[in-house]
């Protein structure tokens, strides 16, 4: 027997209608979001790190410039989800905690290092590619507030995937040796690109229920082979090859037939063991200790000005 409250909800849900943060919600719908929007917040923090490596050492005033607003961006983006999630009753401080501990996930993919100016364009074109595969459906989450913040930081996205593909285009048209630099930034983005998506449906816990509740739209597989299918054709604009022998297109299935993802390198990975885990964490750390004194000039001043307002 569903009580009134259930039944109000469910009929929202049903009706593609949102849901806010002052309705009545199952515990159980709260606690995915909650999980699923900080992590989304943190991988645009942590994100910053890969590119923000390159700032300094962009080719051109004009490159450096661009790269500067994306990273700008993704702090935004992170902004704006951090403050989504809150209103489902969480602090911020509650979450930096998380994060900065070691207990919060983040998107796998931010665990690459990025040792050449090519993986500016390499992220651009498959990171921001993904994402915006993956968040566009988002822009229609039953969550309000997170569906919202979507709908800007999709638009963001695909300036920043444009960027990114306009590097490697760049690239491919010089000389043999940035050709090359090109091909290889794909070759080691692209496998953890398609490992954004998550876990394939088998082994995607999460997947089936939050379905349900409409905020995910599309499985992991679903979405990863949409983005396949946006790849090919800008490949082979670019001139690069996708490093995956077995892709072609399957005329039966109606899909793409692709090599296996390297899974149990995927769940090192998300166990802390990537390449850079470590590295980003302790930033990320040393970033929050650091900026310590503004949090509390902040709250003096709020104070301050709560004091006067009262006398
Ligand atoms: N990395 O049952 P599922 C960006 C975890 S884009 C790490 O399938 P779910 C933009 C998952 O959390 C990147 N962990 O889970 C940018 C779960 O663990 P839990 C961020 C992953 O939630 C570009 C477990 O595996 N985008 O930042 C990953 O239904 C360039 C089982 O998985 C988002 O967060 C992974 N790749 O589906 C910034 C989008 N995949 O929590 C800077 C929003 C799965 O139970 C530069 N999130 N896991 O302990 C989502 O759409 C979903 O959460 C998925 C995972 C699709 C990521």
């Amino acid at each position: 027997e569903l009580s009134e409250e259930e039944r109000l909800f469910d009929e929202l849900v049903a009706n593609e209608q949102r849901i806010e943060p002052r309705d009545w919600m199952p515990d159980a719908y709260r606690k995915t979001l909650i999980r699923q929007i900080s992590q989304h917040a943190h991988s645009e923090i942590i994100g910053m790190q890969p590119e923000g490596n390159w700032i300094t050492r962009a080719p051109s005033l004009k490159r450096k410039a661009i790269l500067m607003a994306k990273v700008q961006d993704e702090a935004g983006h992170g902004l704006y989800l951090y403050s989504a999630a809150q209103t489902l009753g969480i602090t911020r401080d509650e979450m930096m905690e998380q994060l900065i501990t070691g207990r919060a996930k983040y998107s796998s993919i931010f665990h690459y290092p990025t040792p050449t100016w090519a993986d500016m364009g390499a992220i651009g074109w498959l990171v921001d590619g993904a994402a915006i595969c993956n968040q566009v459906p988002l822009c229609r989450a039953s969550y309000g507030p997170y569906g919202r913040a979507m709908v800007r930081v999709c638009k963001e996205e695909s300036f920043h995937q444009r960027q990114g593909f306009e590097i490697l285009l760049t690239l491919m048209q010089g000389t043999d040796e940035q050709r090359q630099m090109a091909q290889d930034a794909v070759n080691r983005w692209y496998w953890p690109s398609l490992a954004m998506f998550g876990p394939p449906d088998d082994q995607s816990p999460n997947s089936a229920q939050s379905m349900k509740w409409k905020i995910k739209r599309f499985s992991n597989d679903e979405l990863r082979q949409r983005f396949v299918g946006m790849l090919v054709p800008q490949a082979e604009i670019l001139g690069v090859t996708l490093p995956d022998p077995e892709l072609r297109w399957n005329e039966e299935t109606g899909r793409y037939d692709m090599g296996e993802i390297d899974w149990d390198e995927f769940f090192e990975v998300l166990r802390g063991n990537g390449p850079c885990n470590a590295e980003r964490l302790e930033r990320r750390r040393t970033a929050h200790e650091d900026g310590a004194w503004v949090r509390e000039a902040a709250a003096a001043y709020a104070d301050k000005q709560a004091a006067k307002a009262v006398a």
